[in-house]
Formats: structure tokens, sequence, C-alpha cells
């Protein structure tokens, strides 16, 4: 077969080999590029291919919206499925059916098959195997896999064009992908195989990322092709991490990613004036770049939470808002405490006036002040007089 023979030679990619080939032979080399002839027609292509996401809450659940939400906005062509746990409320379930064409229930405890097997035998990778099953969606010739804490700022149909498994480096170690967006090929086999693969070896992170980086060991060595460009997935703590590269590149950005503890709907919003508060006065969502953070939430307030509103009918639910009360001070509409209108006081000052040396440990020990010293815009500040 001829995929087996190319894996023989996994450093070059497919530019590479068409010119080790001699022009007689070239055609060998076409089954890397052509299409799948039962995709040849656009519309079938349309119908053949889907975005996927998870929710396995409704916290999730809000984030999928948003996601399914930001993917209309930019036209895509594709079919969007959401993947839901048992545990997600009714109401938003009927909100993800009015944004997405397919919303598929996954019970893996349910299952009784080859996924339950596995869960009984790793119980603490019930979201990971919740995840795998994305890969029984096999109506699909070709699906992106993306977390429900992403957003998508422009089309992104061309990662159609790439081939299992494609994905953009992980920030913290960039030998592995992040299994934040990735290109797959829905495949009962691959499924049967990584069900298999994750009961034997489980995963070294505890989550989907290490399963996938165990068993597609070869993305990081093997073609350059299934490499993303960091602009599909684009996490808002590399931002961080290197400012200079995000100052240059960033305006690219094709999708964003929410990593880490933080969530953008762990915070509220104040419709009327349009800014975005942190969760419960804390500096843990500051992380979260205040441009892509507000962008979350203009989705979110202006699609999404009409739809909830229809969905809940007279029930309350938590949309997150803060609203004006009659004595005109704000509060959260389900909130447990009032928030201040004025934005949050920045945490308890260090003993001393910290010195440049002793500022530049701490951001290397990882203690960044994400609201004083270290703030998006002081930074952005220092930067702008080096760069001039
Ligand atoms: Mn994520």
């Amino acid at each position: 077969m001829t995929r087996k023979m190319w894996g023989l030679i996994p450093v070059l990619d497919c530019s590479q080999l068409l010119r080790l080939c001699p022009s007689q032979c070239k055609p060998c080399a076409f089954p890397i590029t052509t299409p799948d002839p039962r995709v040849d027609s656009p519309q079938r292509t349309m119908s053949d291919q889907a975005f996927v996401t998870l929710a396995t809450n409704d916290n999730y659940a809000k984030g999928a919206m948003v996601l399914g939400q930001s993917l209309r906005n930019h036209n895509t062509t594709k079919k969007l499925v959401a993947l839901i746990g048992p545990h997600v409320a009714e109401a938003c379930r009927d909100v993800l059916h009015s944004i997405f064409d397919e919303v598929c229930v996954v019970d893996v405890v349910d299952s009784g098959d080859a996924a339950h097997l596995a869960l009984m035998k790793r119980p603490d990778l019930g979201v990971t195997f919740t995840k795998l099953h994305c890969w029984t969606l096999t109506h699909y010739s070709k699906c992106v896999f993306m977390d429900a804490d992403t957003l998508v700022l422009s089309n992104i149909d061309e990662l159609f064009e790439r081939e299992e498994l494609s994905a953009a480096p992980d920030p913290g170690w960039p030998d592995c992908f992040n299994s934040g967006v990735f290109v797959f090929t829905p495949s009962n086999e691959t499924h049967e195989k990584l069900l298999t693969f994750c009961g034997e070896n489980g995963s070294f992170d505890g989550g989907d990322q290490g399963v996938l980086n165990s068993f597609f060991n070869t993305w990081a060595t093997a073609d350059i092709s299934k490499h993303l460009p960091f602009i599909y997935n684009l996490s808002s703590i590399a931002i961080y991490s290197y400012l200079p590269a995000f100052k240059q590149y960033g305006h690219d950005a094709k999708v964003v990613h929410f990593l880490g503890q933080s969530k953008p709907w762990h915070c509220s919003y104040d419709a009327q004036k349009g800014q975005v508060k942190g969760h419960s006065l804390s500096s843990d969502t500051c992380h979260l770049h205040p441009d892509y953070l507000l962008m979350w939430w203009q989705v979110y307030a202006k699609s999404v939470v009409p739809l909830l509103q229809q969905a809940y009918g007279d029930t309350p639910f938590n949309s997150g808002f803060v609203e004006a009360s009659e004595n005109g001070k704000l509060h959260e509409d389900v909130g447990e405490q009032p928030s201040h209108s004025a934005p949050p006081p920045p945490p308890p000052p260090p003993p001393q006036k910290a010195t440049s040396e002793e500022r530049k440990q701490r951001w290397e020990a990882g203690q960044i002040d994400y609201m004083g010293d270290d703030s998006f815009a002081n930074i952005e500040r220092k930067l702008d007089s080096f760069l001039k």
C-alpha cells in the first residue's frame, strides 16, 4: 500500500518527496494530495466534512455555543457537530440544536461497548473517552475537532485540506501538539485502536492530549504539513510568554484558545457598558487577553443569550450578565455576591517596592503580577518603547 511505503520515509514532506521522484513516477505521489473521489463534488464536500466540539457540562455548552456561532459568523460551509455528555441540561441542548447541525449525546458509561470496557480499566479518563468518540462520526470523511474553549476569528475551512493528524504545537512543550484544534479522519478502526491504546497505556497528562500525542507519536518529526500554524490555536497563555511575537504575528490569529483553569464563562459582563468583569474580583482570569475575552462575550451576548432566554423561558439561569438595579448599583443577575461598579482593586502590594531584578525573578518563577507591574498595558508600553 502506498501509505505504508511513504511511512518508511517519515522525515520528508510531500514536496520533498516529489522532488526525489523521477518525472515518470510522479503520479505515484498523487494519493497523498488528491482528494478522495467520493468527495469530488463541492456539494458533497460540504455535507461530508464537519467541525466537531465537545461539551460535558452546561458551562462548556456555553463555550460550544459561542464557538459554533463564531464558525457561522465567518460563513463556514462545513457541518457543525456537538458531542455532549449526559449531564448537559435540556435547555442547553435545545440551544445547541439551533446552532449545530447535529448534537450527539455520548454516554460512555452506558455504552456497553469497547469504550465502556476501556473506561472500566481507566475510570479517570472519562472525558477523554467521550472526546475520542469523535472518531466514530464515520458519516463524515474528514473533521476538525475544536475545544469548546476556542473562538474563531476568521473563516478556517482551509483546515480541511490537511490530513490526519494535523494540529498546532503546544505552547508548553512544542514537540507535542495541542489537542484543542486538530484535523482527523473518522474511522471505527482508529477509534478501537485509540481505546485499546488508552486502556493499556493511560495518558501521561491525565487527559486526551497525552493519549493523542502518544498515539500519533510521529507528529513532531514525520510531516511538516501536519503542523498547523500557531495562529490556528493561539493560546492566551502563550501571548504572555512571548509578547514580541504576539505583537508581530498576533493580528493574523484565526483561532483563540482560552487554555488553562480560568475560562471566559467564569467572568461576567456588563452589557450596557460592553465590559467584561473578572469573576468574584479574582485576578485569575486576567491572563486571558482582554480583547479576545471581550470578543467572546460579544458573540455570547449578541447571539447566544437570546437563544438561552428562549430555551429557559421562565426558569432562571445564569447568563453571566451584570445588570443595573433600581438604585443604580450593579449586581450579577444570579451571582452570590454583588460586584462593584469600579474596576477590581489591585492585589495587595508586595512588602516593599520591588526592584527590577526582583520583579524579573518573580516573573521567571511564574509569579506574574497580571494586575500590576506585569499587566498587559504595562508590558505593551515597555515593548513599544523598545520597538520604536
Ligand atoms: Mn481547551
